[in-house]
């Protein structure tokens, strides 16, 4: 059964694949699930057809025959559970890749978000440029722990698993940017992911609906 997933008909991200969706289409393209794309503009996010897919009004959603499914990172875990190529088939290395789904969207991820919600809506505020650097340094202490763990490794923790797919998606927030610069060991791994093929196929099909929306 082809899978349905939702994407913002009108990115604020114009094109550059940061939006949610994102890792869901990147899980799909991996194990070589085709998916079909409900597009949803801010209203529609918000009426009742889509909060019974996504109770916060958000994308991205995941239909799939009677299964409904939410959060970027469950769709994904689901993805990489129903088909062979995201998770290491030995019992332990699964629950290590899937302990580091979960350390990319609650240990590394908020630091970033908080980042960059201060940078995109506290930039008038009296306090903004006192309160930047510690967010910085909030953003080093996480990028730095994860770069000594990573080492000179290809990935988290032996092949590429849906753990890095995960990852890679948190540390291309532009509010990391920056900082992963300063690891790197962490930009060559974010390179690594985002040179992948199925990385590829998805930017191109979330940049296509981007160029669609916007011609010329
Ligand atoms: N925890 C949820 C998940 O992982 O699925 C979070 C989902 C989420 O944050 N969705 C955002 C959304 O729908 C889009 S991804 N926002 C609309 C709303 O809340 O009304 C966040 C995002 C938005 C825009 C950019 N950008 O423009 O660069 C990047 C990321």
């Amino acid at each position: 059964m082809t899978p349905t997933i939702t994407a913002f008909e009108s990115s604020p991200d114009r094109g550059r694949g940061l939006a949610r969706d994102m890792p869901v289409r990147w899980a799909l393209e991996e194990v070589n699930q085709p998916y079909d794309v409900r597009l949803v503009s801010f209203a529609e996010m918000k009426q009742p057809a889509h909060l019974a897919r996504q109770p916060f009004g958000q994308i991205p959603s995941y239909e799939e025959g009677d299964l409904t499914l939410f959060e970027s990172g469950a769709i994904v875990l689901h993805i990489a559970e129903t088909h062979s190529g995201l998770l290491p088939a030995d019992a332990n290395a699964r629950a290590r890749a899937i302990a580091w789904m979960f350390a990319a969207k609650s240990t590394v991820e908020p630091v970033i978000v908080e980042r960059e919600t201060a940078m995109l809506f506290e930039k008038d505020k009296s306090w903004y440029e006192a309160r930047l650097p510690i967010l910085d340094d909030r953003v080093r202490k996480r990028l730095g722990d994860l770069s000594r763990r990573l080492g000179d490794a290809d990935w988290l923790d032996g092949e590429f698993s849906a753990s890095d797919l995960m990852m890679v998606n948190v540390l291309r927030r532009p509010a990391a940017s920056d900082i992963v610069k300063e690891y790197p060991n962490l930009a060559a791994y974010v390179a690594r992911g985002e040179a992948r093929p199925a990385f590829k196929r998805a930017f191109d099909a979330q940049y296509a609906v981007f160029t669609a929306a916007s011609p010329g």
